[in-house]
């Protein structure tokens, strides 16, 4: 990926000086819910999904700040390397992302199979500071780089009949150690339901504090749904595919009661082995509470209308 294109003026990793630019930013673009909206509704000129509830702003309990690149590129989980957070990066160090192909299919009117560079030449990379919530109970702050998964599947243009999207990651045993443990039905799989896919919040991330991403975060090209619990976000996607079902999760086939489908963050239901209730900030010394759709509920709460939230767990 080119950084030069990148419109935002991120600084590198070593400039953490211009922290303000960051902090700024952030309370505009995305961790305020009202403001995410704005940001996207003023891009987008059409009230999307996206749309905000006027009157109801997002209680933002405790400030947020953002997390340092070596914390978010030292704790990682990726357990096609290692279920060890801090060994992901260095197994992974020499993981080949180059060159990439998504293959892009499915029931869609034009499916193609995109280059990594295309992508990045068709879609230029946005700046999205998200919050990152790992089912574990931990929880980051990202700036990311990206762009909307929409922008992608609009171009393969869906047929009425797809109602979901199946994401898979590489599985490639000679680069991939962890993929020797068993119990696990690799490739990684994910899925969205098809509005949630198409939600301006969902982008495919190719960089994060205006870098490319690296191997540990899911280079060079992964899923970022901030509402949704982190095993959401799939790395080292390549293949995207339309489909009409509910696509089966390598989580939800593991651990259907622990892990399912829907998984957005919710500090009312509780994980069978622990709280959701508080989550601990990789950096802080003390929990904070966990916020409903990890603070943008109203940005996507009405894509669950009408479903009870504690049994689409
Ligand atoms: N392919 C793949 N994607 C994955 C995972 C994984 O093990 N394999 N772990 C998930 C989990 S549980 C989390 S919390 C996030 C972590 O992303 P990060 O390491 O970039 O912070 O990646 C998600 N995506
Ligand atoms: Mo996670």
């Amino acid at each position: 990926m080119k950084t030069d294109r990148i419109q935002s003026a991120a600084p590198k990793p070593h400039e953490i000086t211009p922290k303000e630019v960051y902090l700024n930013r952030r309370q505009f673009l995305a961790l305020g819910a009202a403001g995410a909206a704005a940001a996207v509704l003023a891009a987008c000129a059409s009230a999307g999904p996206g749309a905000v509830q006027p009157g109801q702003p997002t209680p933002t309990p405790l400030p947020d700040e953002l997390n340092s690149f070596e914390e978010i590129t030292n704790y990682n989980n990726y357990y096609e390397f290692s279920l060890d957070k801090q060994a992901v990066a260095v197994l992974s160090k020499d993981f080949r992302t180059r060159p990439w192909t998504v293959e892009v299919g499915g029931l869609v009117n034009r499916p193609q199979t995109f280059g990594i560079e295309d992508l990045t030449r068709l879609f230029p990379p946005e700046e999205r500071i998200y919050r990152l919530r790992c089912v574990e109970a931990w929880s980051m702050v990202i700036p990311w780089l990206g762009f909307p998964l929409a922008e992608l599947l609009k171009a393969v243009e869906p047929t009425g009949s797809a109602k979901y999207v199946r994401f898979v990651t590489l599985y490639d045993p000679d680069q991939m150690p962890g993929l020797d443990m068993p119990g696990y039905p690799w490739p990684y799989q994910e899925g969205l339901r098809l509005d949630e896919a198409l939600h301006p919040l969902t982008i495919l991330s190719t960089g994060l504090y205006g870098e490319p991403l690296l191997p540990q975060n899911g280079a060079p090209l992964r899923l970022v749904v901030p509402w949704k619990y982190g095993f959401k976000s799939i790395k080292s996607i390549v293949k995207i595919e339309l489909v009409e079902k509910e696509p089966e999760t390598l989580w939800s086939t593991i651990a259907p009661r622990e892990y399912g489908f829907y998984a957005n963050v919710n500090p009312e239901v509780s994980h069978p082995r622990w709280s959701q209730a508080s989550e601990r900030r990789i950096g802080e010394l003390s929990r904070r509470p966990t916020l409903m759709f990890n603070g943008y509920a109203e940005d996507v709460a009405e894509l669950y209308a009408g479903m009870d939230l504690s049994v689409y767990y």
